[in-house]
């Protein structure tokens, strides 16, 4: 629908392979078992030994001397806000997700040592497999855009409703406390875990506890439920999302130790959305077998009216309101995706410049932190000229520097070799999500551009790749000069204390350690200096933002 690819573009977005695929670890499947047994097993064993516990809810003082009653109207909103906003971040989160189709506790990310894959291939060994080799379909039905390999407008999506997701939580727990509503979610008594229980061994075995009417009580696991949702897993998104980010993990690299290390926040944030669709599954599930109407009401119109049908359909139309949205965001993501690729510079690009952007990277791997697995990516070169410098071991090769600048120059590596070198142990982090840490060294962009001496009016650098992007035309990406003089911002001709290997960018590949994978150009032919990235390609700043609708600034 609405999506005419051409032949290219099919071969991309819409394979033959299709296949949707859950592989879980057997070490995976065993934590899941356990934890079942763990839960509803053990709520069997009590019911069958002891029988049913009392009903918590039975102890409730009567309606009247409740301590909050109904639902004030900046409740009503920031709960279908949410809603709306928790349906189109999970929806594109899957999309991104399925960019690179594996999870796991470990930063190098080698194929394998994942502990849920949603691919069913096994990395072939024998031939050259990139990370976009590795992506998958997501029927469009599930994930926003959909399709496969669309992350550059998954992302523009996830990133867009972000701030609203904040803005919208931050308000409502202010809200929350400045109003006598807070007693309604936070437990007040240790006596809520052992309620909560009781109230799960009669939901486990079939048997529906005294529901309190909601306009004034939530049973105790019902008020503990909210209270996780609201204080544990939006900041814990929250968090893991930063986590993920290059610009802060390269700054606080302790932030992801929280989770591990990286990918172990990754894997957080897939399991934070899980327990958040887990969540709404069993709300809307309740919502409807506990007093539809009445709870319809008490959500929408804030009454405890039990007759009135005012609220199913208000409530009806805001679901109906958010499909529309979701079909009208498809057809933006494939006949306006600028519109989404603008929209997210506009709003997050502004909210990041001043921030995070300005981050110094620091150094803190050591060398055995080294992956032993190093996703490669990209196509690798075909022209001649390319396959000629591989045949002289590029004794050949110039990078040639020009554009704005007073003193252009022609070095060979054994000129940069001269001039100088810096090693740096980083990790590298994927649009696509992957990351492996590796040695790096090379020579700092701060001598080339104590070298050439670019005009004052350069504000950015364009490297130009030997090699191609995905769609053919050469592949190219723009830094600011800012971040060209950041600490680790280098051109690297050697990785793990060895020549820098073909498939990995030989001669010469772009280090800037704030930013994401795609900007570190590979396979360098030259170095333009040039005073807006408009100037270059298509003018969004690299050939993955002019063609794929990745980010011009890549600091998230
Ligand atoms: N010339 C060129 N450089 C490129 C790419 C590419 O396709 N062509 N891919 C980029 C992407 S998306 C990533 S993640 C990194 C991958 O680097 P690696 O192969 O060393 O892992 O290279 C970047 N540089
Ligand atoms: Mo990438």
């Amino acid at each position: 629908m609405f999506t005419n690819f051409d032949e290219n573009e099919r071969a991309v977005h819409f394979p033959d392979d299709r296949r949707l695929y859950i592989g879980l670890k057997p070490s995976s499947i065993f934590i899941i078992i356990i934890l079942f047994l763990a839960t509803v097993g053990v709520a069997w064993i009590q019911y069958l030994v002891t029988g049913l516990p009392a009903d918590p809810s039975l102890s409730l003082p009567p309606t009247s001397e409740a301590a909050v009653k109904g639902f004030p109207w900046w409740i009503i909103t920031s709960h279908w806000v949410n809603f709306f906003l928790l349906v189109i971040l999970i929806r594109a989160g899957l999309s991104i997700l399925m960019d690179h189709p594996r999870l796991y506790w470990n930063d190098g990310c080698k194929p394998g040592s994942e502990w849920v894959k949603f691919t069913p291939v096994k990395v072939p060994k024998d031939k050259l497999w990139t990370a976009k080799d590795d992506a998958r379909y997501i029927s469009p039905i599930l994930g926003l855009p959909g399709y496969r390999h669309t992350v550059g407008t998954a992302r523009g999506w996830h990133f867009i409703h972000i701030p609203f997701f904040v803005i919208n939580g931050l308000i409502f727990v202010i809200l929350l406390f400045t109003s006598d509503q807070w007693q309604r979610l936070v437990p007040s008594s240790w006596q809520i875990f052992p309620d909560a229980w009781s109230v799960f061994v009669h939901y486990a075995t079939f048997h529906l506890p005294i529901e309190p009417d909601g306009f004034y009580y939530f049973n105790a696991l019902q008020q503990l439920s909210y209270f996780g949702v609201v204080f544990i897993l939006a900041p814990l998104a929250i968090l893991t999302g930063l986590c993920m980010s290059p610009a802060i993990e390269n700054r606080f690299h302790w932030l992801p130790k929280l989770f591990g290390n990286r990918q172990g926040a990754r894997s957080v944030h897939f399991l934070v959305m899980l327990s958040y669709v887990f969540f709404i599954i069993i709300h809307v599930t309740m919502v409807i077998i506990s007093g539809f109407v009445r709870n319809m009401n008490h959500i929408t119109q804030g009454t405890d009216n039990v007759n009135d049908l005012t609220g199913v359909y208000i409530g009806s139309a805001i679901i109906l309101f958010t499909i529309a949205f979701s079909f009208y965001a498809y057809w933006v993501s494939w006949k306006r995706p600028r519109w989404v690729q603008r929209g997210e510079a506009f709003i997050n690009g502004n909210l990041w410049k001043l921030t995070i952007d300005r981050l110094k990277p620091s150094k803190y791997f050591k060398k055995e932190d080294i992956s032993p697995f190093f996703w490669p990516n990209g196509k690798l070169p075909v022209s001649d000229e390319w396959k000629k410098l591989v045949e002289n071991n590029f004794s050949d090769y110039k990078l040639k520097v020009g554009g704005l600048v007073e003193n252009p120059v022609e070095l060979s590596l054994a000129d940069m070799k001269k001039i100088g070198k810096e090693q740096n142990i980083t990790m590298h982090h994927c649009i696509q999500g992957w990351s492996g840490i590796a040695e790096w060294g090379g020579l700092p962009l701060k001598a080339i551009v104590d070298l050439v001496k670019p005009l004052p009016s350069v504000t950015t650098v364009v490297f130009y790749s030997f090699g191609e992007g995905l769609y053919g035309g050469v592949y190219y990406d723009t830094h600011t000069l800012d971040n060209c003089l950041k600490p680790g911002s280098i051109l690297a001709w050697e990785m793990n204390y060895q020549p820098l290997p073909e498939v990995y960018g030989a001669p010469l590949r772009l280090r800037i350690e704030n930013q994401l994978g795609y900007k570190m150009v590979k396979w360098i032919e030259r170095i333009e200096f040039v005073d807006s990235h408009k100037v270059v390609g298509k003018g969004y700043g690299g050939k993955n933002e002019d063609d794929e609708y990745f980010d011009l600034i890549a600091s998230t």
